[in-house]
């Protein structure tokens, strides 16, 4: 509890400097101001859908996660986090109910992709980008989302938790509604592939426990992710529409397209709070930021458009291209929406094939 408390001190210090960032930039003159201004890449880094990797490259994507799973945490303000893959994890814990269900939903989880494929390059020696998965290819397949290539144990990220080997903790300090914990979608500890029996040291929710990678497959999300599901999100005009219908929110009777991909995964991914304790957490965001790469190429205004609320409680503020996203000290530096509207543009620098 103590350590909960220092880190939400930590984390509000961090919104201070970024308060004082956003004066001070408000009041000088911005010579980026104009989003046409940005330098373009001179190489873009190509994320490839998983399928379309060879298998020494599905290999050597793999064996980038196991080394960020190895390496040690480099930032003490999260003691939980002992590794740098798990320092990825306890932020998004830490930070979840500012960077859900708001207007910079989309840039912040660019950001935080884009950050996590640079320390995989930085700190493993790994030499690719970060792929994505389209699963409207296997929710459009007779065969199916169970049988994705993404859930093959020798060339992906192994299967679907084993039922009957978790169980999820129960206590005084344990409150499933307000963790956001689905019990019926933490099926069983992931038993093949590359993670099996792979320790996870937070989670689930906003608890920190040792325990298995849990998964719980839902092929039923199969209508939320198939083609028809993302043209239908593509055909949302403003962005205001198009992020909300993509997020999946809370006040939605049905998951969409972000949401429905956690749900489907289950266990540890279908969690708020932790769900980037599941490596296939990269791989679905990768996704998610494609089809909004995908969106904003339609038309030349949507490069730049952005809309919605700064937080999910009053008082209400509109986010700008000035808004600050946070990364805490050690994931990379925070930056405006802005650097991250073009992907072809520093610091971004990758591209979609
Ligand atoms: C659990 O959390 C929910 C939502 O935050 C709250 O309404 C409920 O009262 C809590 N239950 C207990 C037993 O504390
Ligand atoms: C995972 O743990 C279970 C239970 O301890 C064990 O039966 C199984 O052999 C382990 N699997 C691997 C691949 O280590
Ligand atoms: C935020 O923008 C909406 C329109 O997108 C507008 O209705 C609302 O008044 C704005 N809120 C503030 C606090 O500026
Ligand atoms: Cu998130």
């Amino acid at each position: 509890m103590r350590a909960t408390i220092r880190l939400l001190f930590h984390f509000l210090a961090l919104l201070n400097i970024a308060a004082v960032v956003q004066s001070a930039t408000a009041t000088s003159p911005d010579p980026e101001k104009s989003p046409s201004g940005k330098p373009k890449c001179s190489t873009l880094l190509r994320r490839k859908e998983w399928r379309t990797l060879s298998n020494a490259e599905k290999k050597n994507y793999i064996d980038a996660v196991k080394c960020l799973q190895s390496r040690p945490a480099v930032n003490p303000a999260f003691p939980e986090a002992q590794s740098r893959y798990e320092e990825f994890q306890a932020y998004h814990m830490l930070t979840a109910d500012f960077i859900h269900a708001v207007g910079h939903f989309l840039p912040w989880h660019r950001r935080y992709v884009q950050l996590y494929d640079r320390a995989m390059r930085k700190d493993c020696g790994y030499k690719g980008a970060t792929p994505y998965w389209d699963w409207s290819q296997d929710a459009d397949d007779a065969a199916g989302l169970t049988s994705a290539p993404v859930w093959d144990p020798v060339t992906g990220f192994g299967g679907n938790g084993v039922p009957g080997t978790y169980t999820l903790p129960t206590g005084p300090d344990v409150n499933f509604t307000a963790m956001r914990i689905f019990p019926a979608s933490f099926v069983g500890c992931v038993q093949d592939g590359p993670f099996a029996n792979h320790t996870l040291r937070l989670g689930p929710g906003t608890l920190k426990t040792t325990h298995c990678l849990v998964r719980g497959i839902n092929a039923a999300q199969d209508v939320r992710l198939n083609s028809k599901a993302v043209a239908w999100t593509l055909s949302h005009q403003t962005f205001e529409d198009f992020r909300i219908q993509l997020e999946g929110q809370p006040f939605l009777t049905e998951f969409r397209l972000h949401d429905g991909g956690h749900n489907m995964i289950g266990g540890d991914m279908s969690n708020f709070y932790s769900s980037p304790g599941e490596p296939l957490f990269y791989l679905h965001h990768g996704n998610v930021d494609r089809i909004w790469w995908q969106w904003q190429q339609m038309l030349p205004s949507r490069l730049y458009e952005v809309s919605g609320r700064s937080t999910t409680t009053p008082p209400f503020r509109n986010i700008t291209l000035d808004f600050i996203i946070e990364m805490g000290e050690s994931l990379g530096p925070s930056v405006p929406i802005r650097d991250v509207m073009d992907i072809h543009s520093p610091p971004n620098c990758y591209t979609y094939v």
